[in-house]
């Protein structure tokens, strides 16, 4: 039977707006998400067009990597990371998106991080843009919804490339590009602030807007992919959709449709355009009973044939289950909510847990594509407890990260082409749906707490010493 691969990338994963901090410092400009405020599980995150004294923000401080990386990068050494998935702040490279030359301290920053990866022989692996853009290019040309933004998204690409080329080889172009195709995504996806907007769960939607911006995004994905193609034939580039597997919540043949719809339009769409490098079949009917009308350019359609990924890659939280009935009862999640599944058990947070659920969605993936694929997200947000002598038994999130690993060794036998796993926020950063620390899915604690304050330090988890052994073991020793 199939085991891992001998090169399997195990790792962890990060943003920068989530764990950085360092907001305004080296000549880093304000971003979407440094203009969000903090929030909880029933109080919306608010974004404000101002920072406004007296409320706090927490990507500007965050649990400060930018000034603990070395300490951090050799606790992931420690563990054992052969990969480590961080993004690049736009900003710090482009403090308002339209500058033609780059600021070379933001350059400089992430050089910095790169070396001290290689020293311990860890494989960077470099999101280009995750859930931030600058807050300049949603000022001017409301986000994505406007298309000088391919330009600048280009530019920022070309610089990264050419100045990262020996560092870096596995990019991903956009973090969970489908949140885009969700009212939620209008601002953290794709930096579209409409008149009216106030808190980030209720934004003023408009469709229009952000399916244009979409159209957008595909095609500065696919140049920076044809780029990297043309110049760097060393890249691997990515993709990153957010899958959400929906179930059926009956037998019903109208729930099996509304699921299938449900699974095009959420999880397939994106993915369809840059895997395959076509508007999949299905859109033009979304499309038209949407009243949608997508504006393109002559050879936009040729760009997103030229310009597919060579693997793909997506997080992985979650399922709910889709049903026509409206009277059913509904539970949260990454993105989108759904349908309470009766089978499965929720975080604390009301997400689903369901490990069989990434075995299928591996497989249904792979089954659609045949590319390589990889999970690059993955993990329980849980609150954790310090003991008196220091010591953090987190055996809930071991248990839910040896449940996922052992139906990922289930989908691998089954024959599916997996690279790697990287759960999600393997140290602790801030959350970003709700902008809190209290929700944590570290291997790494950080003394760092929802009001702002705390002394940053960092301590392990008991799921820090199981990580390691799983790594050393190939994914083989889960206990
Ligand atoms: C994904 C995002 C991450 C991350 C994760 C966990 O949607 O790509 O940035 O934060 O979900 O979500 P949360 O932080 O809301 O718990």
């Amino acid at each position: 039977m199939q085991k891992f691969r001998n090169d399997f990338l195990w790792g962890g994963a990060t943003a920068a707006n989530q764990f950085e901090g360092a907001w305004n410092v080296d000549g880093k400009g304000p971003s979407d998400a440094d203009m969000c405020t903090n929030g909880t599980h029933t109080t919306p995150k608010k974004i404000t067009r101002t920072i406004e004294p007296g409320l706090f923000y927490p990507s500007h401080e965050a649990i400060d990597f930018y000034h603990h990386y070395k300490e951090d990068i050799a606790l992931f050494a420690e563990m054992g990371f052969k990969t480590f998935r961080l993004s690049i702040a736009w900003t710090r490279i482009f403090p308002t998106g339209m500058e033609t030359e780059p600021n070379e301290a933001g350059l400089q920053f992430y050089d910095n991080v790169f070396d001290e990866c290689r020293k311990y022989n860890i494989e960077p692996l470099v999101t280009i843009s995750h859930y931030e853009m600058p807050f300049e290019l949603t000022k001017k040309y409301n986000g994505w919804s406007g298309r000088e933004c391919i330009n600048f998204y280009v530019r920022y690409c070309e610089t990264i490339f050419e100045r990262y080329k020996n560092k870096v080889k596995y990019w991903l172009t956009f973090n969970e590009i489908n949140c885009g195709a969700t009212p939620f995504g209008g601002y953290l996806s794709l930096g579209i602030l409409n008149e009216g907007t106030v808190d980030f769960l209720h934004q003023e939607d408009i469709p229009q807007l952000r399916f244009q911006g979409l159209h957008h995004q595909f095609v500065a994905s696919a140049k920076a992919v044809k780029l990297a193609h043309q110049k760097y034939p060393r890249f691997k580039m990515g993709n990153m959709i957010a899958f959400m597997t929906m179930y059926p919540f009956t037998c019903n043949p109208d729930d099996i449709l509304a699921t299938q719809k449900g699974m095009q339009m959420m999880n397939w769409f994106c993915s369809d355009v840059q895997v395959r490098g076509e508007y999949p079949y299905y859109a033009e009917r979304y499309f038209e009973e949407n009243n949608l009308k997508i504006k393109m350019e002559p050879d936009d359609l040729e760009v997103l044939k030229d310009g597919t990924v060579d693997f793909y890659t997506f997080s992985y939280y979650m399922t709910n289950c889709v049903s026509v009935d409206p009277e059913n009862a509904q539970t949260s999640g990454n993105i989108m909510g759904g349908v309470k599944n009766p089978y499965l058990k929720a975080s604390d947070w009301g997400w689903q847990i369901d490990p069989k659920g990434l075995r299928y969605a591996l497989n249904e993936i792979y089954g659609r594509y045949g590319i390589p694929l990889m999970v690059v997200e993955n993990g329980l947000g849980a609150r954790d407890t310090i003991e008196e002598d220091g010591s953090i038994h987190d055996d809930y999130r071991i248990n839910y990260l040896r449940e996922h690993i052992e139906q990922m060794r289930e989908a691998v036998a089954d024959g599916v082409d997996l690279m790697g796993y990287t759960p999600w926020g393997c140290i602790d950063l801030v959350s970003a749906s709700t902008g809190e620390m209290a929700k944590r899915y570290g291997f790494i604690y950080v003394e760092k707490y929802d009001d702002g304050t705390g002394t940053l330090a960092r301590r392990k988890k008991d799921s820090f010493e199981w990580y390691k052994k799983v790594i050393a073991s190939n994914g083989e020793d889960l206990e």
